[in-house]
């Protein structure tokens, strides 16, 4: 099953809408056929993994199939992986979690049973679920999965008082957040940070980041409540889709403009828009924005992952703090989080965190 998952691994950057799957076929101690799930549209782990064990001359009759998610039972963009198992007269199937799929959940692992083929579920489920917290959060929550990443100084600033953010951190922290980026479906910002830094907002190669095979741009979302996304703006310089959230009416001559007014405000609702990225079948967002945007999702219960790069600087007490919270003001009011992790990268710090 390790192996299985380093090789799902490798879809990391590319099987969007699709999950990250790995399946390895061992038979008498041997691992006689590999497989990993591409791209959506093409064949899933399993099927690869046949076809290696099938391009070496392996034989797969009588062999255990390690999978990191139940194989499907539905006819999709490919067909179900159940039946191509039970055809390859598979003995034994390990999956490392039920598919939450509505089309799938359970359905797949009860065709194997009901072929005689021995079924477990539940084998180093915490890894498998961690590589694709974005399609299960859309399968279990019909949102996307949205990671917020900050920068900021020693002394918690992000920006200097007129604005000023370029470069708090390291050529080597830019590089890792090329990488964050790539492995997002969206990459979310607000019209406050197209205006002040003109950000391109892609991916590209960076530093020690080269751009994945096969990868394509996330779709750019704008948080822009009232439409004053500049025509020019440098987000529409490269490939791919932007679509602008806002909350009057209107058109953009650059992008796609939906009107999602929160009640009884001037402002986007956040939580509809969320919403509607799911249903777009986005797994996985990537945050990039100011102190108000990243205040509104903490609000919303919309961060589920924190990424704070922190730059041995000080930026001193009239630069600007990470979140734009005024309403804090008793120690009992702070927002407490979780660390999960903290690693050099470069000259800098990055702190993983989540909110409890
Ligand atoms: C597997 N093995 O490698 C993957 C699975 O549209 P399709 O045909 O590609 O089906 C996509 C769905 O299949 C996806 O939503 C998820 O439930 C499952 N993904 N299943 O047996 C794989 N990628
Ligand atoms: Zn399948």
């Amino acid at each position: 099953m390790s192996l299985a998952l380093q090789l799902a691994e490798k879809g990391r950057f590319t099987t969007h809408p699709n999950p990250r799957v790995g399946c390895v076929l061992v038979k008498d101690d041997q691992v006689i056929g590999q497989g990993w799930h591409h791209q959506a549209g093409q064949p899933h782990a399993e099927i690869n993994a046949l076809a290696d064990a099938k391009a070496q001359g392996n034989a797969t009759e009588g062999a255990t199939a390690y999978v990191t998610l139940e194989p499907c039972s539905h006819h999709g963009r490919t067909g179900p992986c159940c039946q191509a198992l039970a055809k390859a007269k598979v003995v034994r199937v390990v999956a490392a979690m039920q598919d939450p799929n509505p089309q799938v959940a359970g359905k797949g692992l009860g065709y194997l049973q009901n072929q005689g083929i021995i079924t477990t579920s539940g084998v180093q489920q915490a890894a498998a679920r961690a590589l694709n917290v974005g399609f299960l959060s859309r399968m279990e929550k019909g949102r996307p999965w949205i990671r917020l990443k900050l920068a900021m100084s020693l002394d918690g600033r992000t920006a200097m008082d007129n604005g000023q953010s370029k470069w708090i951190t390291s050529a080597a922290a830019r590089a890792d957040v090329q990488r964050m980026r790539a492995e997002a479906d969206a990459i979310l910002t607000a019209t406050g940070t197209l205006l002040a830094d003109d950000p391109k907002l892609d991916v590209r190669d960076e530093g020690a980041f080269q751009l994945p095979e096969l990868h394509r741009q996330p779709l750019r979302v704008i948080v822009d409540s009232k439409l004053q996304t500049p025509h020019q703006a440098r987000i529409f310089e490269s490939n791919g889709q932007v679509l602008i959230a806002s909350a009057i009416k209107g058109e953009h001559p650059q992008a796609e403009v939906v009107q999602l007014p929160q009640q009884n405000s001037q402002r986007v609702d956040l939580i509809r828009l969320m919403d509607l990225l799911g249903q777009r079948e986005i797994n996985q967002i990537h945050v990039e924005a100011g102190p108000v945007l990243a205040a509104s999702l903490l609000k919303a219960g919309l961060v589920d992952e924190l990424v704070v790069y922190m730059a041995a600087k000080l930026m001193g007490n009239t630069a600007r703090g990470l979140f734009d919270l005024p309403e804090l003001q008793q120690m009992a009011d702070a927002i407490d989080l979780q660390i999960q992790d903290i690693r050099a990268i470069g000259k800098d710090w990055r702190i993983t965190a989540t909110v409890l």
